[in-house]
């Protein structure tokens, strides 16, 4: 797609409707999370136009319903993190333009937001939503509609025949000055109904965003970029009014809350559980924290987390080396997350503990905290709490992040393009070149299924106790502790039997 073939016109006076396109965010399997992002930008413009919210992992006959109403159309907006949804995305913006070349095509989201201009170089996009989308996309909207390209609209950038024009930023919105996310928009029985197929479930499970923006500087991490280290979280009120809207509207069984910082506010999470247990809700929940906040949470607040049905804590621990640790500017020690451990066993809340292993390093140097260090230490989580579920990821560096600069002073080729951006993901990222393919092979062999035999959570002890498989969980489990206490994976023959009879590994990180 060439810059000169552009047809587009930011003329839009008299069109009804609004298409919000949300690409399938990832290759390969994942559970699907709501595109709340569409629906929060759609919720001013509810009553004034004909909204279209479309996603292609759970919209049937997904193409034909962006297509369709292209006529009429104020714009087509499209939402994207860095990677593979920009590949989904090009795509559905190449059919836009062969069916309707004068639509404006407008992109929002962390990718977009990190690349305006770069965004606006491609003929996929012609406006570009920088940051939080509910105001800037009205405004857009509305500059559209009076028949002008949004020059006077903070938060945005635009092609135009003589170059982009990158207008002034726009100050954070406080959380609570924006709408509810309109869920009815969105077809969340069918989400929740494709993941219950899926991941071979009964419980009825959707997604919140309660709060937005994290205090943290983590080096591998987008947050910061987009709300400058700004905290905000809706009223425990508000949270718990629409959780409880929600679960009844949906019959949902469970809530995973998607904020970057859940617990950032001991006071806010107090409030959201007492209103849970107060209004019987009877839900689980799922939410992120940090290591070295959750286990300095005071006891009764804890036991009210616990009581208000918290299921598990996803524990970005990321690391149990000290010079990594603070490479990472991660602001938690591994002592933090032994810690955090003891809490959930302590008060029976569930986690899961992340790690990240080959961060960069200059080339000739060793890695500071090898594969094996790693594990060694989750061996200590799981010796606290089995229960506790365990992820390795590879280093990926994301744009705009510090560890992303250091990747690319250290040797790292630098995507140049939107369409670049596209192939920039974790599967093509295989050959890292701070990670050996063979220590790829150990984590996914160790921890994906040594641990959790040698280990086992409370529903693999059921599978030990009882059952009819029951004898064949307790020779894995024998022999798995074994190698874990051996340190021996060599000639690994049950890994590879159970690599052929079942595919994946066993923990989901919800
Ligand atoms: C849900 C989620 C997922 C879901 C869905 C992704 C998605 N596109 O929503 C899944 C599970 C698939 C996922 C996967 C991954 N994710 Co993720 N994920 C999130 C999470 C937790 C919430 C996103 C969300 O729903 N926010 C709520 C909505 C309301 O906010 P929003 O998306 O920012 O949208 C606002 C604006 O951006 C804007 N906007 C957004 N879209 C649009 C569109 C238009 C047209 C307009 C005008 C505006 C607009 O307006 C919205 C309202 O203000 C965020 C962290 C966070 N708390 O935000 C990480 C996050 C998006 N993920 C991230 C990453 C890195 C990953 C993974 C690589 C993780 C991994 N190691 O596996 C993979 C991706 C693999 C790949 N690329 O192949 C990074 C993205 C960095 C980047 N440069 O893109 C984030 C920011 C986490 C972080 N802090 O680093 N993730
Ligand atoms: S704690 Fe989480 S959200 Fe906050 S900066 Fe670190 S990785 Fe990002």
């Amino acid at each position: 797609m060439t810059t000169n073939a552009r047809k587009t016109n930011y003329d839009r006076r008299g069109k009804k409707k609004i298409v919000l396109f949300f690409p399938t965010p990832a290759f390969g399997h994942y559970r699907i999370e709501l595109a709340l992002a569409i629906a929060v930008i759609a919720a001013p413009l509810e009553g004034k136009y004909d909204l279209r919210l479309i996603d292609e992992r759970v919209t049937p006959d997904y193409e034909q319903e962006v297509l369709k109403h292209l006529d009429d159309a104020v714009c087509v907006g499209i939402s994207s993190i860095t990677g593979y949804q920009i590949k989904r995305g090009i795509d559905m913006a190449r059919k836009v333009r062969a069916i309707n070349p004068e639509v404006p095509i407008v992109w929002g989201g962390y990718h977009p937001s990190l690349f305006p201009e770069q965004c606006c170089e491609s003929t996929a996009c012609d406006i570009v939503c920088v940051g939080q989308g509910d105001v800037t996309f009205q405004e857009i909207v509305a500059s559209l509609t009076a028949g002008n390209a949004p020059e006077n609209v903070q938060g945005c950038a635009y092609w135009t025949p003589a170059g982009t024009v990158v207008n002034e930023p726009r100050p954070l919105t406080n959380i609570n000055d924006v709408l509810p996310a309109p869920f009815h928009l969105l077809d969340v029985n069918r989400a929740i109904e494709l993941n219950q197929k899926t991941n071979h479930e009964s419980i009825r499970t959707t997604e919140f965003h309660s709060s937005q923006g994290c205090p943290g500087k983590c080096g591998y991490c987008a947050d910061a970029q987009l709300y400058q280290r700004h905290w905000t979280g809706l009223e425990a009120e508000r949270v718990v009014n629409e959780i409880e809207q929600l679960v009844k509207t949906y019959k949902l069984d469970q809530v995973n809350f998607s904020d970057a910082n859940f617990f950032a506010n001991q006071n806010r999470v107090k409030a959201i559980c007492e209103g849970f247990i107060e209004r019987q809700l009877n839900i689980r929940w799922v939410a992120s924290a940090r290591p070295d906040t959750f286990h300095r949470y005071k006891p009764e607040v804890l036991e009210l987390i616990r009581q208000a049905g918290c299921k598990r804590v996803i524990v970005g621990a990321e690391s149990a080396s000290e010079p990594v640790l603070e490479l990472i500017c991660k602001g938690a020690a591994a002592e933090d997350h032994l810690k955090s451990a003891q809490v959930c066993r302590e008060y029976g809340i569930g986690g899961t503990f992340t790690f990240i292993t080959g961060f960069p390093h200059a080339a000739g140097t060793p890695q500071q905290e090898t594969t094996q260090d790693l594990l060694d230490f989750i061996q200590k989580v799981k010796q606290i709490q089995p229960d506790i579920r365990t992820k390795i990821f590879v280093f990926t560096p994301y744009p705009g992040t510090p560890l992303y600069d250091l990747s690319v002073k250290y040797g790292m080729a630098e995507p140049k393009s939107l369409k670049e951006w596209a192939d920039y993901n974790p599967a093509t990222l295989m050959e890292s070149q701070w990670v050996e393919p063979w220590e790829r092979k150990m984590i996914e062999k160790v921890n994906g299924f040594y641990f959790p035999f040698a280990y086992p959570d409370s529903n693999m002890q059921k599978s030990l106790a009882h059952g009819a498989k029951k004898w064949a969980y307790k020779l894995m489990h024998c022999l798995a502790l074994a190698r874990v206490k051996s340190g021996f994976y060599s000639l690994p023959i049950e890994w590879v039997l159970f690599k052929t009879f079942k595919k994946g590994t066993f923990e989901p990180i919800a």
